[in-house]
Order: C-alpha cells, then structure tokens, then sequence
C-alpha cells in the first residue's frame, strides 16, 4: 500500500507540473514573456536585447534543470562509481548558444524568438563570460565537462565561484591596465544557488588529542570558520538529456556565531570582521605557473577542496556504510597540483573523524586519487612554505609529515641510503631559506595514476620533472593527449563550417563522433567543395574583420592572409619571436623595389592575450606590439600589404570569433616549454593552417595531417639544452642582430622602456632561442606566403586541417580517462 500511495502521489505532482516543458514556438515565447514578467520583472510590451536575454536564458534554464534533476535521479538510483573532477579553475565563456545546441532546441529557440521580433545572434551576444580562469588549464577543464556530459559519463565537477573573473585587459597608450571584472552584477542565470548546500570550513587553531575507547585520537581546534555554499552549474551533453553538474563554492560568514566578539560591545566591528569570509572565493588569481605561497591562495585550495569532500563523502555515506567500497564508487581526479591538499583531508576526516586506523585510511586513499599535472618546468611546481602550511592548516601539516615519514622509510628498503635522491623525493624540501612543502611529490606519492597531457609531455615527465619517481613507479605514469570539444569549437562558433561539413559527409554524426570527420579527406581536391569552403572561410573572415575594425579603428583586406596569434602573453611562447618577424617582414616591403611590392602576400597579423599583472616582461611585449603596430599601420608606403592589430581583453567568446576567421595561427613556443597547447587544436579544426614548433601537442599534430600540411619550424625538444649551453657561441644572425637593434635604438619610440626586452633576447640572454630559430622561423613563413598564393592547395591543406582533427576531441581524451585511470563507465539517463 505505501508504494502504492507513493506511486500516486507521484502521478499527482507530475500531473501538477504539466509533465516536462514543451518546445513547440508558442510554449516557448509564452515561457519567455512569463520570465520578462515574472523573473527579470518588466513588463511584457516594453524590454531591450539585455532584458530579453535574461528572460530567454531562464527559459532555457528551465529546461536544463528540468534534465539536470532526471540526471542526478538516474545516477542515485543505479549507483555507478562516479568521477569528480576537481580543478579550481574553469574557462565556462557563454553559455546560452552552448546550451541550446546541446539541448537541441537551438532552432526551435531562433523560430520562436523572430516571431517575437528579436534575433536569437544578437540575443546571444548580450551574454558575458564566464571567466573563472587564467588560459589553457581552465579553458581544457570546460571542454572536458562537455565531454563528460555527452559521453555520459557519471561525473560531477568541482571549482571555486569567485566573483571576480579573470581581469579585463583594458590598454591604454599600448599598456596593459588591469580592470575587475564583476561578472556577477547582473545576476548569473545559468547557477543555481542551493542554500541548503553548505559546510563549515575550518582554519589556523591547534591540534589536540583525545581518547575515545581507550584510542587517542587528535582533534583539531580551529580558530576560525566560514561557510561554504554551493551553486551548481548545468552542464548539459549533446545528444543525450545526461545533464551534469559543475558545483562552485562560495565563501559566505559561518553561521556559528562566536559570540565572544559580540560580547565585547564592538557590534559593528564584529560584523566587519564576519564578513571578511567572503574575500576567500573573492579572486582569482590572475598568474598561471607561478607560486608566490600567499596565504589567501593556501586558504582557497583548502576551501575549495574542503567543502567538495565533505559533499562527496556524505553523497557517499548515503549509499554505504563502509568506507572500504570508496574505491569502487568515487574517482578524484585533481587538475594539477591545486587541488592536492584533498589527500591530506581525506586522511584527516578518514583517520580523526571516521577513526580508521591510518593505515586503512591510507589504503583507501592510495586507489581514489589521480593526479594529471599541466606542469613541465621543475622550477613551476607548486611549492607552501612550512610555516604557512602549519599555522593556517596545523593539522595537516602533521600528516604530510607522516605521509612524508612513512614513504621515506619504505623508499630506504628500495634504493638504500642514497640521500641525494632521498632528499629529491621527499616531500617536505629542507634546503633552501625556507622550508616548502612540494605538491607535486605529494600528489606523485598518494595518485594511483600520474598523467601527462601529450605524449611528448610524458617523456620529459619521465626524464626530467619527475625522474626519480619513474624511476621508482614506471607503471604509474601514462598520458591522455588534451583536447577540445567540437561542440564549442565548431558547432556553437562556426555554424556555416557545421552545416557544410554536415552536408558534405551527408550526417550530424560527427558532432558526437569526430572521427567521421576524416571523410571529408575524400573531397579536398574537389572544386566544388573547395568552393563552399572558401566561401564560408571568408564569411568568418569578414566577421572578424568588422570587430578588428571596430575595436581598434584599423580597416584590413579580407584577401589579405590573416595570421594570428592569441594566448597568454609568456616569454616561452615566443610573442616576440612573432613581432620580430613582423618588423622583419616590414623592414624588407620598406626596402623593396616598387615593382617587387607586388609579390607581397598581404598580411593581417593578429596578437592577442593577457600579461599576468607582475609579469614586467610580458607587459612590455604588449606594449612593443602597440608601437610597432602604430608605425607600420601608419605608413603609407605599406598599406594593405602589412598590418598589426592588437585584440584587447582576450577570452573565450573573442576565440569563438577569431579562431573561424583565421588562415594561419602561431605556436611557436621553445621546444620543451609547452606542455601540450589547446589552441593549436582549435584551429585546427576550423582549418587554419599552424605555423608551429614541434612542441607539445602540436607534435602529435603533425603525425596525424603530415608536415606538409603545416609550417613546421625550429629546434627539436632534444636540442634546446645543448643550444642553450653554447650561448653566444651558436651562430648569429645578422638579421635578427638588426631588428633588435631598431628596437633597442628607439625606431619604435619608447627607447629605454625595450632594452631589457632586447637583453632578453640577445646573446648569452637569448634563454628561448629566438635567434636560433629565427632563420627557420623565416623560412617556414616565407613557405605560408608561397603556399598561400596558390588558393587551390591552401584549401586542401586547410580541409585536410580540419579532417585530421578528430584526435583532438575532449571525447577521445576522456574516453582514455575513463578507461583507464577513472575506472567509469557511461549511465545514460533513459528517454
Ligand atoms: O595547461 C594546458 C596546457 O595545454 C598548457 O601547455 C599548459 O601550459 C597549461 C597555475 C597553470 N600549465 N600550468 C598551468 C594554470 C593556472 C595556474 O594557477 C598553472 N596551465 C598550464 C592544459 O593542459
Ligand atoms: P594555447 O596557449 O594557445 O594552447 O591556448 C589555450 C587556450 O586557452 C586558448 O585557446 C583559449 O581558449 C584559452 N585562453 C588563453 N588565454 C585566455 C584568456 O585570457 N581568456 C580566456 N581564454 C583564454
């Protein structure tokens, strides 16, 4: 009788809901105007774009949450083992297009909203991003998400809701300013805010002991707390109602009140001072691979990894009551070393609050972890000071320590008393002026699986970063090549590309299955096809055109090649080998004969991505390609033949833009410096040809569309450190000598401010090799120029672009994850 009352009750309450929320045109548009009236609360005859996209965006929402409850029912009812993901930093961009294109009401969306009157494009471009990132590590944890979710996989994702973004690159005289961004300010509709969702977060205090059944156990004291809360962020797959969720955390004042401050009469100091909880999920931190051991960045990895375990293990003790089956139900995936004080709390909760011997405790851990590092310098590795480690989080440290103890011993039995090597594996690094706790060899030590993200990466992992423990643990280490999901890539920013190479393979297959894209091989000879893939190639150019115009003034030749490069501003990634070569190629139109001008392929070139704030250097190379830009734009004598154009504020919807609208794009980091890339691959499969080095992904590249679709240049990984040794007794270049010194003279204006650029490219200071391979630079862009000219065999080399691409999905990433370091398998929500 009570499944029976159950069952009915059921029925009555799906009765009420009206069943699940229709798409038909006028479900829709009355949906939308309900939410103009009822949710952004104007009235129905008078809203702008914004206010409509509010609207339209909490009728999707609607519809996310509607699968996202289906989902999470689905996966509490079978069980499956469960992979969460941790990384702290996640590059969403837009949502509303993504979404709708996954849901599959895309269409049905645009049909609805012209009978409105509105165009769903411009609807669309009122969105902000969602930039909770600094570049290619948080941009790869979003891709991965959309994977996840269209391969059904019973995944959640776990990060930090901060309230300001990445910062916005604002430039002023060519410099770099940085601005916050609020992205919060008008209100965020693709999270859901769960009040309920929240934990106590424990800092700094003492650690005690106690004895309970004759045991002792340790307590720890703390001396403050604050509140984490959850807002959980739809991730919805493509061709499937699988809806996963992304689960941010905010730091909010802990709701156990420490009355003693209260009592000291200082009321409104007290609340001031409560209130100082929210600035742990305030910012993000605007550095990619670079540690300064901040205590307010220490606070927010124990934050963040404090609260997603303790919603992971009561999600858990739901379902079981024996922590030996964890295991067999949850994966912990940590993105780098961020997220690696996990291993210390599971210890922690496991051994002082579960009471578990240590040694179950540390069984345990050692088959839930793994651990993918982004990393490929020793000198990057994440490092806390002790001290800081054993004031804010004394407990913890006490288990590293242990972790630390108990590993040294048993590497004794192995490798004998070789202290050297002893004192490299340890996790805890004495010399130095301060003691640091290394994060790495935590997280090497504690993961069953120690991934690379691309082949070439893995095998400097295993000869250089982390020799040692290769060398202890060969079966440990593997590789999973990055990727990106053509979902966002294609589908949502290139939908003339979409719907040509839909046509031509004669199926939508490949948005779910990229390797069918390899059939589009078979026509990149042909005429008729080449035509529709120039057309549509130019489209976007002309897309892109328009913004360049609009945002820096300057007109550009859509015949012209359009050669970008857009990323972070890094020494390694050689932006200024790219400007150099820019006022080379200069150099030569102003010193050509008039009648030689005509053979100049013209060229747009393109810069684009943000200088961490201290990063002097980076700043500088910015503001070098604003002079250099300002004299060439300027001079009469090159017009359509050469350009420079900076894009300011750099971030996912401006790559939605770009990456279609490109003809040739630059990765041309030092061999050796670039753990994988995941623009390249973009690129790639919009069909822009790469001017590359064989670094990093871009090495698995080649093999898959060949060399001679691409403009490979450079030395090899095996030669930079012998190069590098020889310093300036490797062969110069008078070339390069000369257009360091226009630079250094002043030709560009701001004499003094580029000097130490130039030291840094010059001689024994040339650390990246720009001189080295600026010949071959030269060379591989002269053959971009030759190649170009010839508009038939560019097409084919661009479709064969695109056609090779298929290795680089998220979907093949993630399909070896989960196959073999996750253990997951797919749980398909039925309907
Ligand atoms: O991760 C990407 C790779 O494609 C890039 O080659 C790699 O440079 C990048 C500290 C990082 N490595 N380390 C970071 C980011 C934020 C931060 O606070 C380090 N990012 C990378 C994806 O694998
Ligand atoms: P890569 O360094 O070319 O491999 O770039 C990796 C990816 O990071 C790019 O394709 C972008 O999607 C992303 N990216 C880099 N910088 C930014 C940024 O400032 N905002 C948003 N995304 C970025």
């Amino acid at each position: 009788p009570k499944a029976g009352e159950r069952k009915a009750k059921a029925e009555r309450l799906f009765g009420l809901m009206d069943g699940f929320l229709k798409n038909d045109p006028l479900s829709l548009q009355t949906d939308i105007l309900d939410h103009v009236e009822y949710t952004v609360a104007r009235s129905r005859f008078s809203f702008d774009d914004f206010e409509a996209y509010q609207a339209l965006s909490h009728s999707v929402r609607d519809r996310l949450i509607e699968r996202w409850h289906e989902t999470q029912q689905y996966f509490k009812r079978k069980d499956p083992k469960r992979l969460y993901f941790l990384s702290l930093e996640f590059l969403m961009g837009r949502s509303l297009s993504n979404s709708v294109i996954n849901l599959g009401i895309r269409d049905h969306y645009a049909d609805a909203l012209k009978q409105l009157g509105f165009d769903f494009e411009v609807l669309a471009e009122q969105e902000g991003d969602a930039a909770l990132g600094n570049g290619g590590l948080a941009r790869l944890s979003a891709c991965q998400m959309d994977s996840l979710a269209t391969l059904d996989f019973p995944a959640w994702g776990y990060g930090l809701r901060y309230q300001y973004g990445s910062f916005r690159q604002v430039i002023l005289d060519g410099f770099q300013h940085e601005q916050p961004d609020y992205w919060l300010n008008f209100g965020n509709p693709w999270e859901i805010e769960r009040v309920h969702v929240s934990y106590p977060v424990k800092f700094y205090g003492t650690v005690e002991e106690d004895i309970l059944n004759g045991q002792k156990y340790k307590i720890w004291v703390p001396g403050e707390m604050v509140e984490a809360v959850a807002y959980d962020n739809p991730i919805p797959g493509y061709g499937t109602r699988n809806t996963i969720n992304l689960r941010l955390w905010a730091a909010k004042p802990s709701g156990q009140d420490d009355m003693e401050s209260y009592n000291t009469g200082d009321y409104i100091n007290a609340i001031v001072n409560r209130q100082k909880a929210e600035t742990i999920s305030c910012v993000l931190y605007p550095d990619d691979r670079s540690y300064q051991g901040k205590e307010l960045r220490l606070k927010q990895h124990y934050f963040f990894v404090s609260a997603s375990l303790q919603d992971i293990i009561r999600r858990f003790k739901e379902e079981h009551n024996n922590f030996e089956t964890l295991p067999d139900k949850v994966a912990l995936q940590l993105t780098d070393t961020h997220p690696s004080l996990a291993i210390a709390e599971v210890m922690r909760v496991f051994v002082d609050e579960e009471h578990l011997s240590w040694n179950r405790a540390w069984d345990i851990v050692c088959k839930i972890f793994s651990f993918t590092t982004h990393t490929i310098q020793p000198e990057a590795l994440e490092k806390i000071p002790v001290d800081l480690l054993g004031s804010l989080l004394p407990r913890h440290l006490q288990i590293i320590y242990d972790i630390n103890c108990n590993f040294m011993e048993e590497l004794k039995k192995k490798i004998g008393l070789d202290y050297s090597r002893l004192s490299r594996m340890s996790i805890i690094e004495e010399e130095g002026p301060v003691k640091n706790i290394r994060m790495a060899n935590l997280s090497v030590i504690c993961s069953h699986t120690v991934n690379g993200v691309s082949r070439i990466h893995l095998e400097l992992l295993k000869t250089k970063v982390f020799k040692d423990f290769y060398e202890l643990w060969p079966q440990k280490f593997q590789y999973k090549t990055n990727g990106v999901t053509q979902r966002r890539w294609i589908v949502v920013s290139n939908p003339n590309l979409c719907a040509l190479i839909s046509k031509w393979l004669g199926t939508e297959a490949w948005i779910r299955n990229v390797d069918l894209l390899m059939g589009l091989r078979e026509y990149a000879a042909d005429a008729d096809f080449q035509q529709e893939w120039k057309l549509v190639r130019r489209l976007n150019k002309i897309r892109l055109a328009e913004y360049i115009e609009a945002m820096s003034g300057v007109k550009v030749s859509i015949d012209a090649m359009f050669d970008v490069q857009i990323k972070r501003i890094h020494e390694y990634k050689r932006q200024l080998l790219n400007l150099i070569g820019i006022i080379h190629r200069y150099d030569c139109i102003k010193n050509m004969e008039k009648s030689d001008r005509r053979k100049v392929v013209p060229r747009v070139c393109i810069i684009g991505g943000k200088a961490a704030p201290g990063y002097e250097i980076a700043k500088k190379i910015i503001k070098l390609c604003h002079a250099v830009a300002e004299k060439i734009n300027n001079d009469p004598g090159v017009g359509d033949l050469l350009k420079l154009v900076f894009i300011p504020d750099y971030n996912v919807s401006v790559a939605e833009l770009v990456v279609p609208g490109s003809d040739l794009s630059q990765h041309i980091s030092t061999a050796g410096y670039e753990a994988s890339g995941t623009g390249n691959m973009k690129f790639l499969m919009n069909g822009c040809l790469l001017l590359a080095t064989a670094d990093g992904s871009t090495v698995e590249i080649i093999e898959e569309i060949g060399e001679e679709n691409m403009f490979i240049f450079g030395a090899k990984v095996h030669e930079v450190p012998t190069l590098r040794d020889k310093g300036s007794a490797r062969k110069p270049s008078l070339q390069f000598a000369r257009i360091v010194r226009m630079i250094r003279e002043g030709y560009f204006g701001f004499k003094d401010y580029f000097g130490s650029l130039c030291d840094a490219v010059e001689g024994n200071g040339d650390f990246y090799l720009l001189e080295h391979d600026f010949e071959s630079y030269l060379e591989a862009q002269a053959s971009a120029d030759k190649a170009f000219v010839d508009q038939k065999r560019w097409t084919q080399m661009s479709i064969l672009s695109t056609a090779g691409s298929g290795k680089f999905s998220t979907d093949r990433t993630i399909a070896e994850y989960a196959e073999s370091t996750w253990g997951i398998e797919p749980c398909k929500c039925p309907f």
